[in-house]
Order: structure tokens, then sequence, then C-alpha cells
């Protein structure tokens, strides 16, 4: 019998059978062959990276193993591992990316620090000088176990002999998966290319290891779901926040909501966790977020945290006004960012599913109704900011216009600036739909990657990535090139990149003005102009500028229904405040000190910012 293996994909299980011959390693093969085999095994079938000397043998290996895993070339070690992660998030399954020692390895670690960040289960493998050369600070010799030790501190380990490979990989997999965190194997370029030990030979010091998870979710015992019951029964205004560990609970989430007459609100990497458009979800939270999240925290008296850890406490109810139940998988996370009464380890999924008998349905659905008129209200200031004029375009006008156009099964991926903004709070997601972003590092440059390595793994469905110029001109340049690459061999070519062309570093541009009272510094804030739709026809891409609003709905339609790629080139408004939900008074003293002194835009930007606030106040277009 094969041995099987479960790996988990988003909380549930699945199986892979492995071929125990392949596991073993063959019976003539080197070190790297191994390797591969070792992966492919463990279900891998994909890895991103990047070539040089110090990882040549396993790159060969991979053209040997070609047929059973594919080797996805990028441009920068960065977007491998933006890959490896985005692989990861939009499938579950393990990530891998692979680079070569010194310069390679340290081009990794900011994919890998996003992977961490997220708590995505990630393998970096990464090469190194010859063993005989380490410590004479050879060419590219870099101390890699102490460059990993933070992004990878799980696990990380330099292979010395072959025998001890086949547990490096088996445990550098095993912990990734387990812990959800990135880990690393370090492989000296002369070990890569030496006889493999397929078996370690039974003897003190051998650490034999094997394939295969069998263990799925945790769930807390009755006594805690019972206390966790209680709060929730007891409360009259319950709010809950549902996070990325919440992903693949929505039903769930929905039938506890239900019970309970609850608002949700949404951290942003749990926009995909339940629709937009049911009326008692409140949407996103934070700066970012909605005045009707702020208005269900500030209004609530229990909270229910699920798979979150959001940052922002203090877009949370203040502490003592509301009784706190949370749900994490992992048990660090717990009373985090607020104290609460009941902290349960578990899956999320099944967790609410135990829980869900335990709630008695509440008669009382005022709070509810209370919730949904203050979402409907906050759809409403949408619509009239998303309408309000601005030169050229409005971007809140080109989110607005995407969200009915939408395809079914779309995965959207947004980079960090005004684009994550607008993606949490315009785009109205729906049931099927799935998305992500570099949440807890929100690091620029993702949005290709993550969406190029969504298509590869799920070629049938459409990829969005939303993006800024600033973030266009860091990596997403580079990253095209590779969708130029490889768009060819597609069935299915639906695939727009959204440049939010605004010539600004926008969003730091309005934290300057609000958090530091500093007028726009032009030489850091503005961007060189780049012709983005002109470079993607340069590729063999399309590539469209859209500078009229009445042209915004038709370049949507035309590019995601298009026969190849498309970059859709939209010329925004650097002047439209992204305003967050709630304005205290040192900000609003800060924002107007900014414009008063010297801020070049401030009379764009004062007429901007009136026009948005009268959308909040009337909530109505025009
Ligand atoms: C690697 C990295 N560098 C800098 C930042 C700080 N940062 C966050 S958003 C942003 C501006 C992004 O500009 P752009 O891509 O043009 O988007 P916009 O806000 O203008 O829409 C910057 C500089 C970051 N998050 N990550
Ligand atoms: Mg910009």
């Amino acid at each position: 019998m094969p041995p099987r293996i479960l790996l988990r994909r988003n909380g549930d299980c699945r199986q892979v059978v492995c071929n125990p011959q392949a596991a073993r390693g063959g019976m003539s093969i080197n070190v790297s062959d191994q390797i591969v085999e070792r992966l492919h095994a463990w279900g891998v079938r994909r890895v991103f990276g990047y070539p040089g000397d110090g990882i040549n043998g396993v790159i060969t290996a991979l053209d040997r193993a070609r047929n059973k895993l594919e080797f996805v070339q990028v441009r920068h070690e960065e977007l491998a591992a933006f890959m490896a992660c985005a692989h990861a998030k939009f499938t579950g399954d393990l990530g891998v990316c692979i680079a070569t020692s010194g310069p390679g390895a340290i081009h990794l670690l900011n994919g890998l620090y996003d992977a961490k960040a997220d708590h995505q289960p990630v393998v970096a493998i990464v090469g190194q000088q010859a063993r005989s050369a380490l410590g004479g600070s050879f060419q590219q010799e870099v101390d890699l176990a102490s460059l990993f030790k933070d992004v990878a501190g799980e696990f990380v380990q330099m292979a010395t002999v072959p025998a001890q490979v086949r547990m490096l990989i088996d445990r550098a997999a095993r912990i990734a998966l387990d812990q959800r965190c990135v880990t690393c194997v370090i492989l000296p370029n002369d070990l890569q290319e030496l006889k493999a030990v397929p078996v370690p030979p039974r003897e003190h010091g051998s650490v034999p290891t094997g394939i295969g998870r069998t263990s799925c979710a945790h769930v807390p015992d009755d006594e805690a779901l019972r206390a966790a019951a209680d709060v929730l029964n007891e409360g009259r205004r319950v709010a809950i926040l549902a996070g990325a560990g919440a992903l693949h609970a929505g039903e769930e989430l929905i039938r506890v909501a239900d019970a309970l007459g609850a608002g949700l609100a949404k951290a942003l990497l749990g926009k995909m966790a339940v629709p937009d458009d049911l009326p008692w979800v409140t949407g996103p939270i934070g700066l970012i977020g909605s005045a009707a999240s702020w208005e269900l925290m500030e209004h609530c008296d229990t909270l229910l945290m699920v798979g979150t850890s959001f940052p922002y406490s203090e877009f949370l109810p203040a502490e003592g006004q509301a009784r706190g139940v949370q749900i994490d998988r992992d048990g660090r996370q717990l009373s985090l960012r607020y104290p609460m009464e009941v902290n349960l380890v578990g899956d999320s999924r099944q967790t609410l599913q135990r829980l869900l008998p335990l709630l008695v349905h509440k008669g009382d659905r005022a709070w509810r109704q209370r919730i949904e008129a203050s979402v409907q209200r906050w759809w409403k200031v949408l619509e009239a900011r998303a309408m309000n004029d601005a030169s050229p375009l409005n971007p809140q006008r080109v989110f607005w216009e995407l969200s009915p156009l939408l395809p079914d099964g779309a995965m959207i991926t947004a980079d960090s600036g005004t684009a994550a903004l607008w993606y949490a709070r315009d785009l109205k997601a729906r049931a099927g739909m799935a998305g992500s972003l570099s949440g807890g590092l929100a690091t620029m440059g993702p949005a290709i990657p993550y969406a190029l390595a969504a298509k590869l793994a799920h070629p049938s469905r459409p990829a969005i990535a939303l993006i800024g110029d600033g973030a266009m001109q860091m990596l997403g340049i580079n990253s095209l090139i590779t969708v130029a690459d490889r768009w060819r061999g597609w069935q299915d070519c639906r695939f727009v990149v959204a440049v939010l062309n605004n010539a600004d570093l926008n969003m730091v541009t309005w934290e300057q003005r609000a958090t530091t009272a500093a007028p726009r510094f032009d030489t850091s804030q503005a961007l060189p102009a780049f012709d983005y739709a002109a470079y993607a026809r340069l590729l063999g891409l399309e590539g469209l500028h859209i500078e009229r609003v009445e042209d915004i709905a038709p370049a949507w339609r035309y590019a995601l229904d298009n026969d190849r790629p498309t970059l859709l080139e939209f010329a925004c408004d650097p002047n439209v405040p992204p305003l967050p939900p709630h304005v205290d008074l040192k900000q609003a003293r800060h924002y107007l000190s900014a414009l008063l002194h010297g801020d070049r835009q401030a009379l764009e930007v004062i007429r901007a910012t009136a026009r948005e606030t009268w959308a909040s106040l009337s909530g109505k277009s025009g």
C-alpha cells in the first residue's frame, strides 16, 4: 500500500497518494534529484525561482523532472517568493521558491517576510558555496542560516551530508504546513551533485523521516464551547470580526451571525470570507475601513473575533466595553488586540460548527436592523464618493464600475497603496471569488506575481491585479514580462492588470499629510512618467489608456473578455482623499496644517475633501 499523504487545504483535508519508489528517491540519483522527488512526493507540482551557480544542481534536476514538476522562472527572486506565498494563499498547499546563494537568497527575503506575516506555508530552497569554501570569505558567501534565522525562525538548516537531505526536506515541508510558516533549506553547491542517500543508514545519529499528514483541525473542548456560547447568547449587540483564518468558514459565519443577529466586519485578508452583498456585512475595518464597521465596533456589547489578528486596536471596542470571544488555530494569537473572556483554540470552521447548536436565536432584531441601516447608508456614501468629479478620473469610480462586472470565480489581488483601500471598500465580493494582498507586511510589489501564481494554479478562472504606478515601477513592469512570456499557452486568457496612474506615491502622500502635518514633498512623492499601456503593447499584451469616465466600464468589459492579458491604465486624480472612516481631531489638525504650509496641491485637495465629506454627510449622489 502506498503511503497516503494528507495535506490541508484551507482547513479541510485533501489526500495525495505518494509513490514509495519516488519518495525513497530511486536507485542512483544525486542529492538534487532526491530533493525534487521528495518535494513531488509532498505534493509539490510547481516551484518558483531563479538559477545561479549556487543552486544549479537542483535547477538541472528540475529539468530532468520537468514532466512531474514545473519550474517557473521569474524576473527577480523576490517575485518567486511572492508567487510561492500566493500559491499557498490561493490553493492552501505548500509554496516553494528556489534561489542561488548570496544575492539570490537575499533577494527572496521580502517575499518570504510577506509569507511569514500572512502565515503561509512556504519552503525556501537556497544554494550556498561549496562546503570546503565556507568560512573562507568566498565570493557570494553569505551566512545564510543567520540571514534566514528570523524569517524562517521555525526551521532553517544547512545540509552537510547527503544522508541528512531527506530529513531536511521532510522537516521543512512538514513544519511549514503544520505551523503555517516559512522554512528554509540551505544547500552547498558541491553537495547537490553528490550521490543521494535515499534511505539513511540505521545507525546512531541517523534521522529517518517520512511524509504525510493526518492531523487536520483542532477544536476546543465542550466546556470552552459552552462558555463561549454563554457569552454570545447573553450579548444584545454582537459584532463579529472575521479574518484570513475564516476564509473557509463563510457558511458557518453566516449562520452564526444570523443566529446572533450580529453584524460582521472583515479584516483585509478576510474580505472573501463572506460576500459583500449581505445587508449586515459592514465590510472593511480600520483606516481603510467603512463607517459601518466603525459604528459596529463603537456600539457593540459583545465581540466575536474569528481567525484574525487585525492590528489596529483603536478600531476595536474600547477595553471593557464589550465581552469577547475569540477563535484562532494558533493559541499565541488569542487575546492579542482585545482581552477576551473566552479564548478558543481551534479551526474556525469546525469550531463555529460546534458552537452553532449551542447558540440561541435572538428574537430581538433591533441591533441587526440598526446595522443594516448603517450598511445601507455606507454603500450610498461610497456611491456618492465614486460619482464625484475628479481630474482626470476618480479612482473610486474605477473600482465602483468594476464591481458589477466582476466575473464569477474572479481572483483579485491588490498592491499596497490606494489600490488596497479601494479594493477593500468599493469592490463588492461575491461568493466563489478569491482575493488577497500583502496583509501583515503590507509590502509593495505582490499584486502581479500573486495574480500570476493564482492564474497558474487555477487556469480557468479570471485574474485581476489592481496596482498603483509606484508599485508598477518597483516590480510590476518586471512581473509583466513573465506574464507576456507565458500567456500564449493559456486556454483562458482572462488576466487583467489595472494600473492606477496618479504619478504619485499617493497613499504615503496622504499619510504624510494626516500623520506628520507635512505638506507633499514633491521630490519624494512624484513618480517619473511612464507609458504603462504602451509598455504592455510592447510586450505583446493589450494595453489601454483610459482617462474619460464614460470609458471606464467599457474598458473593464473589454479587458475581462479579451483573448489576451490586458493592462488598463487608468489616469487617476491624486487629490481624491482616502478618508478614514473616522477622523480624530489630531489627524484633522495635521491635515489642515499640511495643506496650509506649502502643499502645492492644497486647493485641489481641499475641494476634493469637501466633496468627499459632503458625500459622507448626504449619502446621496451628486
Ligand atoms: C516595499 C515598500 N516600500 C515602501 C512602502 C511604503 N508605501 C506604502 S504605499 C506606498 C505608495 C504606493 O504608491 P503607488 O504604488 O503609486 O500607489 P498609490 O498609493 O499612488 O495608488 C508606499 C511608498 C511599502 N509599503 N512597501
Ligand atoms: Mg501612485
